[in-house]
């Protein structure tokens, strides 16, 4: 049997029904690295999480809205967007519970943030305001388009998997990693300093990146071994 990837999505409402939005590239990248992908509806039920725990095989947690300070003991400052309450909860809690299982999780751009903050670690709010750099990290060019390229860092799972010492990425986020969190290790920076990569160098597979995989791998194989790795590592998961 194929793997089961649980995957979130975003807090959205159509002719005023609250729902759910998942970008079709994240479960079609699932389908196509041999993974059954599942969008997961938000619940702050305990009981309900663990069980989706106890089934998933492997968590991707999607990108999305900004991160509530609160989750790293800050106030919001200037800058901060839209956050989603419930899809922190939610994520939160889930995240803690995979992790307590051992199984594979895979974070991309809020999700790496989430993943930070979860861990111990802080973020910055607002990186025009809070990280002055000359390099854009809010693309205005289409989500398939190169943008920055990162420095993977020698010795990391990620470079690892990647195989690259440098890798072309698209860049869609105004928030990302500051104090990075305990247990938790940077694995990959842009040329301005900032964390674009972070694992957990104990763990199978603990993996988050700021850019988005999703929207590169049809065109990038390398991209698309993130998607790969991690379906992989979720079937070695569903064996034990
Ligand atoms: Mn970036």
């Amino acid at each position: 049997m194929r793997p089961m990837i649980g995957l979130t999505v975003n807090e959205m409402s159509r002719n005023d029904n609250p729902g759910i939005f998942l970008g079709k590239d994240y479960t079609d990248g699932i389908y196509a690295a041999g993974g059954m992908p599942v969008v997961l509806p938000f619940t702050t039920n305990q009981e309900e999480i663990k069980e989706w725990a106890d089934r998933l095989d492997g968590l991707l947690l999607s990108g999305g809205e900004d991160i509530a300070p609160a989750l790293y003991g800050e106030e919001p400052r200037q800058g901060l967007g839209e956050i989603s309450p419930v899809r922190d909860e939610f994520e939160a809690k889930l995240l803690i519970n995979m992790i307590e299982r051992n199984k594979p999780v895979f974070a991309i751009c809020r999700g790496i943030q989430i993943l930070n903050a979860v861990m111990g670690g802080t973020l910055f709010q607002d990186l025009p305001r809070e990280w002055p750099s000359s390099l854009q990290h809010s693309q205005k060019a289409p989500r398939d388009h190169f943008a920055h390229v990162v420095k993977i860092s020698k010795g990391t799972k990620l470079n690892q998997i990647l195989g690259a010492d440098d890798l072309q990425t698209n860049t869609f986020h105004h928030q990302a990693v500051k104090q990075i969190a305990p247990g938790l290790a940077p694995c990959a920076h842009s040329r301005d300093g900032l964390i674009e990569a972070i694992e957990d160098p104990l763990r199978t597979f603990v993996i988050g990146v700021q850019w988005h995989p999703e929207n590169l791998w049809r065109s990038s194989e390398r991209h698309f071994r993130l998607f790969t790795a991690f379906v992989e590592a979720a079937k070695s998961a569903q064996k034990k």
